[in-house]
């Protein structure tokens, strides 16, 4: 790769401590507002929002900047379909046998179980992969870097810009994931991260009475 051209960065702004202490908190606000969401409406919601979304998701920092991400937006009620039933077919051996039991006991507050209908219901699945390498045109691999930090992170960003925008999502883990390589055609170079299902979430939706860890039991300060 030859060196890259350097420029002013000219994109940042810089805002008043009192702005910064203001946007810190409502921000935090706007994110306290976010609930992992497993009922889902059918209700439809633009292609260009997703679009939008996902170029968020792809300013994401990662390795060496090879941008080691693919999002397979599926709204295809058919396609959608396929990846229901493949998933519920190893949920199914995962809820009943594959899993420790120390994970499912783990799981037990939350509720959930094999039966997985809003991949059907919801307008948008967005499946995540992640290139562990590029295949260039004469036929070599070049490697890429961080992967799994770089599409988590990017994965977190479209989860926010998502939010953001005034949409629901779920972060799907059916395992083992490889399925859907050959149901969306992918290459075998890409790998499944997650499933993110995307929509309104129902009228009379609900979600586990669960909190998150404070400050102290999260971060520790050195000063
Ligand atoms: N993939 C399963 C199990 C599951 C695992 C974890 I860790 C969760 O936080 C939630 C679910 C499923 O989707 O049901």
């Amino acid at each position: 790769m030859p060196r890259a051209e350097f420029v002013p960065l000219d994109s940042y702004r810089e805002v008043p401590i009192d702005e910064m202490r203001a946007a810190a908190s409502s921000f935090l606000e706007t994110m306290r507002r976010r609930r992992t969401v497993r009922d889902f409406s059918d209700r439809p919601v633009p292609r260009d929002v997703i679009e939008h979304c996902l170029l968020a998701a792809g300013t994401a920092p990662n390795g060496a900047n090879r941008q080691p991400w693919r999002f397979v937006v599926v709204g295809d009620p058919e396609i959608k379909a396929k990846i229901r039933s493949e998933a519920e077919v190893e949920e199914q051996a995962f809820y009943n046998g594959k899993a420790p039991q120390e994970w499912l006991d783990a799981l037990e507050h939350l509720g959930t179980d094999e039966h997985k209908p809003f991949l059907e219901r919801a307008p948008w699945l967005i499946v995540i992969f992640g290139e562990s390498y590029e295949l260039l045109d004469d036929g070599t691999k070049a490697k890429n870097y961080y992967v799994s930090e770089s599409v988590g992170i990017a994965t977190g960003m479209l989860i926010t810009a998502l939010h953001h925008a005034g949409l629901a999502t779920l972060t799907h883990t059916p395992s083992p994931m490889k399925f859907l390589n050959g149901l969306l055609g992918r290459p075998d170079n890409e790998r499944p991260f997650l499933i993110l299902v995307v929509g309104y979430p129902e009228e009379d939706a609900t979600v586990p009475d669960i909190s998150k860890k404070p400050i102290d039991d999260i971060a520790v300060f050195i000063e």
